[in-house]
């Protein structure tokens, strides 16, 4: 109990300890912040969203209606996003990505259009330990899968700091949604398919949780399994 109101301090006292998600790593090549990245209403405070059921829930951008450039990234190729910091809490990721009709420039996202194509989860050892592989990167890297359609998309990023998440609400959600062209793809079907707000109640064991005590025996990754092509 003693590190864990540590952490509380520790949070309310260092904005440094929040971030962002501005950057794209393409091809070895970190993008400017926001260029392929649509703004977020936290840029400056870094302040994360934690109401699962907002408009916000998606893209974080209400406040800052963005103009994003659109990289291209060929399937089968790594995509990295990058953290302004680093991912400072425990907690866990997910990368989801939505299939834009055609101009993904000023496309919303809505509707049951995204999949999950990428998580870091947390690694449980029956109630004796449990541990955040995520908790630090400076970013995240994965790889577009190689069936994915040609066409543009854009990738959503979250970053599930569990710290505070032992009653509704208390879970941070770090957010940014980029713009890709994704050249050379296949003729994959991705699924399962979610809206986003609506993928989350708020209520699920993987959000709704004390990681502190008990130390849990398992953990349940939120949202549906990922794509992997
Ligand atoms: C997407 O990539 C294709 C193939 O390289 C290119 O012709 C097209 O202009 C690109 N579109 C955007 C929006 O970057
Ligand atoms: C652990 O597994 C049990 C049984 O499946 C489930 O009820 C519980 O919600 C899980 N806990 C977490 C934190 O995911
Ligand atoms: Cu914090």
């Amino acid at each position: 109990m003693k590190s864990f109101g540590l952490i509380l301090v520790l949070c309310a006292s260092l904005a440094s300890a929040h971030y962002t998600f501005p950057s794209l790593v393409v091809g070895g090549k970190t993008s400017a912040a926001w260029q392929y990245v649509r703004e977020t209403n936290n840029y400056n405070s870094q302040a994360p969203v934690t109401d699962v059921t907002s408009a916000d829930f998606r893209c974080y951008d209400s406040a800052t209606n963005p103009t994003t450039s659109t990289v291209t990234i060929a399937a089968g190729s790594q995509l990295g996003i990058e953290c302004d910091n680093t991912i400072y809490h425990p907690g866990v990721v997910n990368v989801y990505m939505a299939k834009a009709p055609s101009s993904v420039t000023g496309w919303a996202g809505d509707g049951a259009v995204w999949f999950k194509v990428y998580q870091i989860s947390a690694v449980t050892n029956g109630g004796t330990s449990i541990s955040w592989p995520a908790q630090n990167l400076p970013g995240v890297t994965f790889t577009i899968p190689k069936n994915l359609p040609t066409g543009q998309y854009l990738v959503r990023i979250e970053a599930i700091a569990l710290h505070t998440a032992s009653t509704y609400g208390g879970a941070q959600f770090y957010i940014s949604c980029g713009q890709l062209n994704v050249t050379g793809g296949g003729s994959g079907k991705p699924g399962p398919l979610v809206s986003i707000p609506g993928v989350y109640t708020g209520y699920e064991p993987g959000i709704l949780i004390n990681i502190n005590y008990p130390i849990p025996k398992n953990y349940t990754q939120p949202g549906p399994a990922v794509w992997s092509g």
